[in-house]
């Protein structure tokens, strides 16, 4: 059986090398092993007792501002401290391979860490956007934003633990924009909200060409990123997955099942 898997390996290996277009569809199992907890699994985090649907919707940022800013400045700080992992980096090097071999690559994500850049992937779709990015709930102006903490009324806040103080912030001690004074809030894609519509074709369109589409530390839980590789798989591409646990399944015309970690399996896997 252990022979079998390497084979397997092995033979995926191959297979890509000779491949003309591949798609990479990440989500949060790429960055459990730098630390970061995933949403559903066995490497589930929580937050207060919340479940993520409870917090990533429009409706809770507007009950309250204050519960939703700590737990996203909670984020931000432990994806600025975290690191890369090996799974990174082995994509972030297939990229490379892929350029001097003239293989069309993409890379999408749905997670919002930056993790993927930071190990030096050039080209990433970030799917559900970015902790990084804010937007103005009144000018609606976007902008980058890496301040640590993002206000001083967040510093030290966030805490995970269900009996963290939760009294809320004032909101005029929340982020606010620099050019009108409004309120911020974190420019990610919360449930109900749509992706944006030329990225996410742009990802299906490539998806549909492709050879193969990697399917790498992602329940298949969330639509419609969980649409894609499935409407690939129809569209003929062949899917490879890479996930710890074999239930995650996000078609049940899997290629290549690579059971395990991937910071330790996907270095094997891809040239
Ligand atoms: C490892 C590992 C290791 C661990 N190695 N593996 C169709 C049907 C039903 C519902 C819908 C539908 N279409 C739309 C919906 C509604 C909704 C939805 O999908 N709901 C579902 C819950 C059913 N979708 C939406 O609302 C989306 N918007 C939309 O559809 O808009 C339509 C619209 C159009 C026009 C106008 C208005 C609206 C938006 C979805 C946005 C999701 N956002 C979140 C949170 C925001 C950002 C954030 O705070 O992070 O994104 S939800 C959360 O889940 C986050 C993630 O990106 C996303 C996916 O999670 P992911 O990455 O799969 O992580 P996990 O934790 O689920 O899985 C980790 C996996 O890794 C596990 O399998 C582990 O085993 C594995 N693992 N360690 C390998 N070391
Ligand atoms: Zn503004």
């Amino acid at each position: 059986q252990k022979q079998s898997d390497e084979q397997r390996l092995t033979e995926l290996h191959d297979k890509l090398s000779q491949s003309k277009r591949v798609l990479v569809l990440t989500g949060a199992g790429v960055s459990a092993e730098s630390g970061i907890p995933t949403f559903r699994g066995s490497t589930a985090g929580s937050w207060r007792g919340f479940t993520i649907s409870e917090l990533a919707c429009p409706e809770a940022f507007q009950r309250s501002p204050s519960q939703v800013w700590e737990l996203y400045h909670y984020r931000r700080e432990k994806s600025l401290a975290a690191k890369p992992n090996l799974a990174h980096v082995a994509i972030a090097k297939f990229e490379q391979f892929c350029l001097k071999r003239g293989i069309d690559f993409m890379l999408a994500t749905q997670n919002i860490d930056r993790l993927h850049q930071r190990a030096g992937s050039s080209r990433v779709i970030e799917l559900h956007r970015s902790l990084f990015l804010v937007r103005c709930t009144a000018c609606d102006s976007v902008t980058e934003n890496y301040d640590s903490p993002i206000c001083e009324a967040l510093r030290g806040r966030g805490d995970p633990s269900p009996q963290a103080d939760s009294t809320p912030i004032p909101e005029d001690q929340l982020p606010r924009c620099a050019g009108c004074s409004g309120l911020l809030r974190p420019y990610v894609v919360w449930f109900g909200e749509p992706l944006n519509e030329g990225e996410l074709s742009s990802v299906q369109e490539f998806a549909n060409m492709s050879d193969f589409v990697l399917v790498v530390g992602t329940s298949n839980a969330v639509y419609p990123a969980a649409m894609i590789a499935p409407d690939a798989r129809r569209s003929g591409a062949q899917l490879a997955e890479f996930n710890l646990d074999a239930s995650c399944s996000s078609s049940n015309d899997v290629s290549y099942f690579v059971a395990g970690p991937c910071g330790s399996t996907l270095p094997k896997a891809l040239p």
